[in-house]
């Protein structure tokens, strides 16, 4: 029915499947991509040595350059070769923001001794615009000040009343402290490691002095790997990694997207998390391979303090996590069996190991009290969420496809006779004449417009979806080819052609400028695509970009944009200019309306602009439990807007799991039901009964929870707070909270989805020793730190306790759509503290879909409390 090769394909991989784990087979491990090959082989080296070891190197103290009023240092920093001399590193401290610390270093003259060397089209100096794309503006960073004190071994600074820093100048090392306590060591086990360039030539020579002896050359300058074998590499080796000790810290989260546990594993002796973007075909639990989207940021808490690490780099890269043991007293048995009894309790400090394929060494480090100011200070950089359009907050139904018009409608009207509301109904890539995106099937969908207006009665609206391929021979890619904007071959001559859903593909390049206003006019008024409707909004697929016969299903490395930057240097940041392309088009043409657009791919900053899902899952338990720990770590990541395929998006799931997967998924930030197109039809008024009321249930209580919802993204607006808080955020102070992830915060609400079959209670963790209100029975109070077991968790029951102390906002009457709700009344759920006098909570109050709010400030920002058993309303 659609594209046989792929089909074939697939079938491939499935034979394949029963002799390699087939993730195994497609995507490179660390031991098979040369820079991470050779960065573990440089770490293990300089491990091994200990204290024998002699970095190489040092901040040249003659040549620092130091602004205590700007809170900038520069200087030089010196990589001693094997036979003395030395490559110059241009080394750059600045204090930024609130006390944050930006740390860069590039080579120091690369092109001049690149020279003529190197034939490529391709800019010979190292990538430094990952920070113009991620931060929200480059150009707006505030400096902060500091004091300096420089001796003859190190530099300090002193900032920000808290803060001391020590730049050691040999070994160079950097060691931050707050409030006298050590927080974090840069450089701590000496894997600093820019590989500074070399020709192909010195690369090879035995005795080359451009390789010291713990260094390895594996695949500087070919790549072994399958698919990749035609990589040109023309820049031969130039990977940048850096090691950060996290001293007493225990666990550390984020760098999403993993579908791991919330708090990240050792890698010691497996392979490392890996950051590339990848279209990652049925992709298994519990592991660490690339997926769909990368932020590199980490964060680590622990009750005194917070910090987050913000490794500025679009390139492939890979991160290893060491938990280190503490040295105990007492023979080796002992020791073994202390160890082996309190793992997590002994740990005393967690070391991680950075590498990236190339481009400039860009780190920020930021150091706070608590997860929440970290998360404020990663988004004044990255940007925060913008509100969403509240009718994004709805339900979503979604499948691969709906086949036609009458279909389309059909869904919309079972959904109201059943009494299950919903916001959008979903078209996917089969709505379009054979992959052709901004066209329609003109069979299917004769009329789309009338289809759009029809919806829009009921306040639905519709998201289609057009993918970054294009393909080639009709009107959109010809005129990318023409107005030389797509993705290049390495040689600059041609643009490059793969394969994708429509057959051979064309990728527009949305690094060039020219390329938005290419975009604005595809989707200006009166074309194909939109006509004249105003509720349609977006999905963009398949931008990490996907390539069916690329090298791990993605673009070659050595592909060129706009710039004449490598497509290694910026691979993962592609899918986030590609999905802000889409941003901006829908702004142009209707400044008015706040646009929704939903991608796969994404980096640092996507958060400004776009909501995210978790791809290709699959109708299974364990995915469903997988789904909050992905869509937690977003949160703590910058990227709250997060959600996951409800169902499962491969095979089917009973009835059981489908339930509780809408009774999970009703909690997701971004909340959508979607299915392959080969699994069976599952709108949730096809479920049998009981199920089938459950459901609706399920749905009636997500749109009761909206006003909250919509007051966690003002919040997150402003602050970068989670909309989903984790354990350990909410509670920082408490170690016991740091490894769970099955249960969260929405507002006042601990939630425990069920994610386990045929359950019929949940086991609870209360943080603290406050009374914990059964939110659909309020008469059920659970209070006393720890786990409560056997708590009731019917096939019908949805467990949400609300703490004490809190007000919650509302909106209790079932509408078709949020649309229609917008003038009905609040209630509030009210629950006085163990004092018997204090409550408070908050609601934010917009149109919902306008830029009025920024504009004429046209909002309100409710305060309730309770003061001594009075009830207040303020309006702040
Ligand atoms: O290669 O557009 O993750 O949600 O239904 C499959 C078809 C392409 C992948 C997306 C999925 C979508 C599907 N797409």
């Amino acid at each position: 029915m659609y594209f046989w090769s792929v089909h074939l394909f697939i079938l491939l991989l499935l034979a394949f499947e029963q002799c390699y784990a087939v993730k195994d087979y497609l995507f490179k491990k660390c031991g098979q991509s040369g820079f991470c090959n050779r960065n573990r082989h440089f770490a293990s080296e300089v491990e091994g040595l200990g204290d024998k070891y002699n970095s190489h190197y040092s901040i040249d103290i003659s040549c620092l350059d130091i602004n205590d009023a700007d809170g900038i240092v520069r200087g030089v920093l010196l990589k001693q070769l094997n036979d003395g001399t030395f490559v110059d590193l241009n080394f750059n401290l600045t204090l930024i923001n609130n006390n944050d610390l930006r740390l860069r270093i590039d080579e120091a003259n690369r092109e001049e001794r690149i020279g003529t060397n190197v034939t490529s089209p391709v800019t010979k100096k190292r990538y430094d615009e990952a920070s113009k794309w991620s931060f929200v503006n480059s150009t707006s960073i505030r400096s902060s000040s500091f004091k300096h004190i420089l001796g003859s071994d190190k530099l300090t600074l002193q900032y920000g009343g808290h803060y001391k820093t020590d730049v050691m100048l040999y070994p160079f090392q950097i060691y931050m402290y707050y409030d006298d306590n050590l927080q974090l060591v840069v450089n701590d086990r000496n894997f600093l490691n820019i590989e500074h360039y070399r020709t192909k030539e010195s690369e090879e020579d035995e005795n080359s002095n451009d390789v010291a002896p713990e260094e390895s050359k594996y695949n500087a300058y070919h790549d072994d790997f399958k698919d990749s074998k035609g990589d040109t590499l023309p820049l031969g080796p130039e990977s940048v990694a850096l090691d950060f000790t996290y001293q007493n810290y225990t666990d550390v989260y984020g760098i999403p997207e993993h579908a791991d546990s919330l708090s990240l594993k050792d890698t010691t002796d497996g392979e490392p998390y890996r950051l590339y973007n990848v279209d990652i075909f049925e992709y298994p639990v519990e592991q660490k391979y690339a997926m769909y989207g990368s932020i590199p940021f980490m964060m680590s808490v622990k009750p005194d303090a917070a910090i987050g690490v913000f490794w500025v780099n679009s390139a492939d890269t890979y991160i290893d996590i060491k938990k280190h043991l503490a040295e105990k007293q007492g023979n080796d048995t002992e020791k073994l069996v202390d160890s082996l009894k309190s793992y997590e309790s002994s740990v005393d400090k967690v070391q991680t190991h950075w590498m990236s394929e190339n481009g400039v060494l860009d780190v920020v480090l930021f150091v706070k009290p608590t997860p929440a100011e970290v998360l404020k200070e990663y988004g004044l950089l990255t940007g925060y969420s913008a509100l969403p359009n509240i009718f994004s907050l709805g339900y979503h139904q979604s499948r691969w496809n709906y086949n036609d018009q009458k279909d389309v409608l059909d869904v919309s009207s079972h959904l109201d006779q059943n009494q299950m509301p919903c916001d959008a109904i979903w078209l996917d890539i089969e709505y379009t004449e054979k992959k052709k995106y901004f066209t329609w099937d003109p069979h299917a969908f004769p009329n789309s417009d009338e289809m759009a207006a029809t919806l829009n009665k009921t306040g639905r609206n519709l998201v289609v979806i057009i993918d970054p391929h294009l393909k080639t021979g009709y009107k959109v890619s010809d005129g990318v080819i023409k107005d030389k904007i797509g993705i290049m071959k390495s040689d600059l001559k041609e643009i490059y052609k793969g394969q994708c859903w429509p057959g051979e593909s064309v990728w527009i390049d949305t690094l060039n400028p020219a390329s938005n206003d290419y975009w604005n006019k595809q989707f200006a008024n009166g074309t194909d695509l939109l006509k004249y409707s105003t509720n349609i909004y977006l999905w963009n697929d398949m931008n990490e970009p996907s390539v069916f016969d690329g090298p791990e299903t993605s673009a070659p490395k050595d592909l060129i944009h706009y710039g004449n930057w490598e497509h290694r240097s910026v691979h993962n940041l592609y899918g986030m200019t590609f999905h802000e392309a889409t941003y901006g088009a829908l702004i142009t043409r209707n400044p008015h309306q706040r646009p929704f657009i939903l991608t796969r791919s994404f980096f640092s900053g996507s958060q400004r602009t776009s909501t995210m899902w978790t791809g290709d899952n699959t109708a299974s338990w364990e995915y469903l439990r997988e789904s909050i720990r992905m869509i937690l770590a977003l949160n703590i990541a910058g990227f709250p807007f997060a959600g996951s395929d409800v169902g499962g998006f491969f095979k089917n799931p009973d009835e059981e799991l489908l339930t509780r997967w809408y009774q999970a998924g009703i909690w997701y930030p971004f909340f959508r039901a979607h299915s392959h197109i080969d699994s069976r039809r599952r709108e949730p008024y096809l479920a049998e009964e009981p199920y089938k009321s459950y459901i609706s249930d399920a749905l009636k209580l997500r749109y009761k929870l909206l006003p909250i919802l919509y007051t966690l993204f003002y919040r997150t607006s402003v602050s970068g707070s989670p909309v989903l808080k984790p354990m350990f955020y909410e509670y920082p102070g408490n170690k016991k909270s740091y490894s769970i992830d099955d249960q969260f915060f929405l507002s006042d609400l601990l939630v425990r989805p069920v994610m386990e079959q045929n359950q019929h209670s949940i086991k609870l963790y209360l943080p603290d020793d406050k009374k914990y209100y059964n939110f659909f029975n309020l008469d059920q109070v659970l209070s006393g730190e720890g786990y409560h077991y056997n708590v009731s968790a019917e096939i019908n029951d949805i467990p949400a306790f609300l703490r004490e102390g809190s007000i919650l906002p509302t909106k209790q009457r079932y509408r078709r759509s949020s649309k229609l709700m917008t003038y009905d009344p609040y209630t509030l759920y009210v629950t006085i503290d163990s004092s018997g006098k204090s409550a408070n909570g908050e609601l934010y109050i917009d149109d919902g879909k306008s830029f009025d709010y920024l504009d004429s400030e046209d909002f309100i920002l409710l305060n309730f409390t309770v003061e001594n058993g009075d009830t207040q309303f303020l309006l702040k």
